[in-house]
């Protein structure tokens, strides 16, 4: 069985949130298209406390880009976003939110960042959402959302590593490209590891 996984189409993501990623915005509306294709959807949510460690505010000596350790590990720090209960945590206005089966909320630890719906960057605690996945008889996991080169690239590499075979839909994504060239080598990379890269309109013999 086939699952969609919807990565962080949140607001503090799109035009005008804090952290927007350019044309955020233009996957909604076939992202909506495609949720009804699938027997399961699952979302995620970007979802921090307001002291987060990602964020270069909680940082008095350092900005927004800067590379820090956080607990360990090598941490970019962000703009505030995404802060649990704001609006830019919400799902965007438009999305069809009545389409999700599972709502998967990550990053709730200050002490550590998680881009993966699955685990936290240091791989120390599971979301549960391949439990989940698991339970539920799920082989496949197709992928669309936010941000092609972070969250969506680390989902779709934990979810080939908990053994799921992995597409990614090209055209349902998009990414920060912080250096212009990271989404188009996220994607090489991806590839490289055994990830399909499609385009939404190749998808449709597959959808059944
Ligand atoms: C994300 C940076 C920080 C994402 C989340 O959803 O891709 N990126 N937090
Ligand atoms: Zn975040």
């Amino acid at each position: 069985m086939k699952a969609l996984l919807v990565i962080d189409i949140q607001n503090d993501f799109l035009p005008g949130g804090s952290l927007a990623v350019p044309e955020g915005d233009q996957i909604i509306p076939l992202v909506n298209e495609l949720m009804p294709e699938y027997p399961l959807v699952i979302a995620t949510q970007d979802w921090h406390p307001d002291n987060h460690g990602s964020f270069a505010k909680n940082h008095p000596n350092h900005q927004i880009g800067d590379l820090i350790q956080l607990d360990g590990l090598q941490q970019i720090l962000w703009p505030t976003h995404c802060v649990e209960g704001s609006s830019g945590a919400e799902f965007a206005n438009n999305l069809d939110t009545q389409r999700f089966d599972h709502i998967i909320r990550k990053g709730n630890d200050p002490k550590i960042d998680s881009y993966s719906g699955f685990h936290d960057n240091g791989h120390r605690k599971a979301t549960g959402l391949a439990k989940l996945l698991k339970e539920k008889g799920v082989s496949e996991i197709h992928l669309c959302g936010l941000a092609t080169d972070y969250c969506v690239k680390f989902t779709a590499l934990d979810a080939l590593q908990e053994g799921f075979k992995v597409t990614l839909i090209e055209d349902a994504t998009r990414g920060v490209n912080l250096n212009p060239n990271d989404v188009s080598n996220t994607l090489a990379h991806l590839k490289s590891k055994g990830i399909e890269i499609l385009n939404s309109k190749e998808l449709g013999p597959l959808l059944t």
